[in-house]
């Protein structure tokens, strides 16, 4: 059989066996259709039957989590933990909470997960969780409330050799503290069973700085691999969570301006550099709306989503050299894409995961425009996780400067496994190509070394 009659026989199957997942089919088809260079040149993947395999995940949990509200009353949300694929190590991936959740948005992050963890060079598989809960509106004793009750079921399938998830969307310091204080209580036990912990209980120093640290440095590896730099460009963020927070940050470190951040209800562009003190203070702090910060400062602009021009993000409208798409996936389209590059944007690197739709993809990568693909360039997050289970395991603690630059290191050699992959494949810059295969070929291998599991 060709190589494109087997990817699409695979593409056809999962759509027949999983319907309604669309996010995981998107993921899976850019995976695929890249893969088929290596696939032309191995057909021992086609003969271990790899592609039919690595898209079904090794396990699925989906339970219910019922909790107490504060008004008494019980409420229930879906909980997921999809354990994609351990053949290079536990299953390592973060936890979602927010209300778009389903499982096939788990299913996309969690395939995703497979090849960046791949790329880190580190070994850790691929997993990914999360309930449809939505933190927005609830208390502080609301917020304990629900994860405890998802701590109750997940306990049972997690443990540091095995499974261990960390932050996403809605979830950060405070919620896995809730999670690791539930763990505890229920199996009486102190262990790195999840990453992203709070310093004092044995998180490790850059794991929250790590994506947005991480992102930076694969843009400014992509500039000068073009004898450029990040320094003096104007640059669009999107999104003010944990990703976009210590992007911004890091624009900064590389004497970058950072001009724009955005929440789910609005943007906010400041044309002199975004605030970072300000942006703290009312996002990781009071958990505030980006439109109390044009309220603290005059000169910059607040745009509401329903002020936003039809189907578009206004983010990507301001011209700049450099966007960080950070907030959540497909938030740039074509259009968007179209815009950017008309005003002059000449690198386009993903803090979030799969923020582009297939169309926008297919447009970058056929321009002049430098692309980092999320699952290379935000792979700093996770590493950084990896780095703290070691540290975990061999109950140290290291410096700031040691993880930041263990992080340096591995952005770069990320970079370049992506860039020496897709010149192997005649496709000199493809990162996309490169980073898909790369991340594939030693999961695959793994994969027929152990044999039919
Ligand atoms: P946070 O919850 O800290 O922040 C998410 C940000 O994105 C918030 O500003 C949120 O706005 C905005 N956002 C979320 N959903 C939407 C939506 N549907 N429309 C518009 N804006 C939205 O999450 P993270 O910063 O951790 O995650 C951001 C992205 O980075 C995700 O794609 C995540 O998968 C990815 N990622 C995260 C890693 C990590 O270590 N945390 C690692 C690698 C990737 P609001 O506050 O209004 O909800
Ligand atoms: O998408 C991601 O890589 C994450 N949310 C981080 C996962 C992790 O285990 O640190």
């Amino acid at each position: 059989m060709s190589v494109s009659k087997y990817v699409d026989k695979v593409l056809e199957k999962i759509v027949e066996e999983t319907p309604g997942q669309t996010e995981f089919y998107q993921a899976v088809e850019e995976v695929l259709h890249s893969l088929s260079p290596l696939l032309e040149a191995e057909p021992k993947y086609d003969d271990f039957n790899i592609l039919e395999r690595i898209v079904i995940p090794e396990r699925t949990i989906i339970f219910r989590v019922v909790w107490l509200d504060d008004a008494g009353k019980i409420q229930t949300n879906m909980g997921y933990r999809v354990e994609f694929n351990s053949a290079i190590g536990p299953y390592k991936g973060g936890l979602r909470f927010h209300p778009s959740v389903n499982l096939g948005i788990i299913k996309f992050l969690g395939f995703e997960q497979i090849f960046k963890n791949s790329l880190t060079g580190l070994n850790i598989g691929g997993g990914k969780g999360g309930s449809n809960f939505d933190p927005k509106g609830k208390s502080e004793n609301e917020i304990m409330k629900f994860c405890q009750a998802f701590m109750s079921e997940l306990y049972r399938h997690i443990g540091e050799t095995k499974d261990i998830p960390a932050g996403d969307i809605g979830v950060g310091a405070r919620e896995l503290g809730y999670m690791f204080g539930q763990y505890k209580r229920l199996t009486g036990t102190f262990e790195g069973i999840l990453t992203g912990k709070g310093l004092n209980w044995g998180g490790s120093l850059v794991r929250k700085e790590a994506t947005g640290f991480g992102s930076v440095y694969f843009a400014e590896e992509m500039f000068n691999k073009r004898g450029d730099s990040l320094k003096g460009k104007l640059a669009s963020v999107s999104g003010s969570g944990n990703v976009a927070t210590y992007t911004i940050q890091k624009l900064y470190d590389m004497e970058a301006i950072p001009v724009t951040c955005s929440d789910s209800r609005g943007m906010i562009y400041h044309k002199s550099g975004i605030n970072l003190d300000t942006l703290k203070i009312i996002k990781e702090v009071d958990r505030k709306c980006l439109s109390e910060y044009a309220k603290l400062h005059k000169d910059a602009t607040y745009i509401p989503v329903h002020q936003y021009p039809e189907g578009r993000n206004a983010v990507w409208s301001v011209p700049v050299q450099a966007a960080f798409p950070s907030a959540t996936q497909n938030e740039l389209n074509l259009e968007d894409v179209k815009t950017l590059h008309k005003n002059g944007c000449q690198l386009i690197c993903e803090g979030a995961n799969m923020p582009s739709t297939l169309a926008a993809v297919d447009y970058i990568v056929n321009s002049d425009i430098l692309y980092g693909p999320a699952k290379a360039a935000n792979a700093g997050g996770v590493a950084t996780s990896q780095l703290e289970m070691s540290q975990n395991a061999s109950m140290q603690k290291w410096s700031f400067a040691d993880v930041d630059n263990k992080l340096r290191t591995i952005m770069k050699s990320i970079f370049n496994i992506s860039y020496e992959t897709s010149k192997e494949f005649n496709d000199e810059g493809n990162l996309v190509l490169g980073a898909n295969i790369a991340g594939f070929r030693k999961v695959a291998d793994s994969m027929i070394d152990q044999g039919a599991v």
